[in-house]
């Protein structure tokens, strides 16, 4: 039997691991305030560092909540969207490479 040979790297990995943004993005519906307690909750952001957040998302658009590994980002936009969800709202919060 003729196996592949096997070519090992011994350089697999170079540089910082990659960093994430998470989004949040503007729709008509989800309260302001449910917004500024989201940043709140799961951002660690004071009252006032939430209402800009969610003012610039409001205006523009869309907002970064934080910059974090993929790991810590990704259960960050779980968090969130569970969270929106189960208050039926249509919040939407992603994940993308800085
Ligand atoms: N645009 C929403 C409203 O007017 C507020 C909002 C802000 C929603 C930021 C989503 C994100 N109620």
């Amino acid at each position: 039997l003729q196996l592949s040979p096997v070519v090992e790297s011994h350089q697999a990995q170079v540089g910082p691991p990659p960093m994430y943004q998470v989004v949040l993005l503007n729709d008509d519906y989800t309260p302001m305030d449910f917004v500024i307690m989201i940043l709140q909750k799961f951002f660690a952001k004071t009252d006032e560092e939430a209402t800009h957040i969610m003012l610039r998302v409001h205006h523009e658009g869309r907002g970064t909540c934080g910059v974090f590994s993929r790991d810590i980002a990704s259960t960050k936009v779980s968090q969130v969207v569970r969270c929106a969800r189960a208050s039926q709202h249509p919040l939407q919060c992603i994940m993308e490479t800085v």
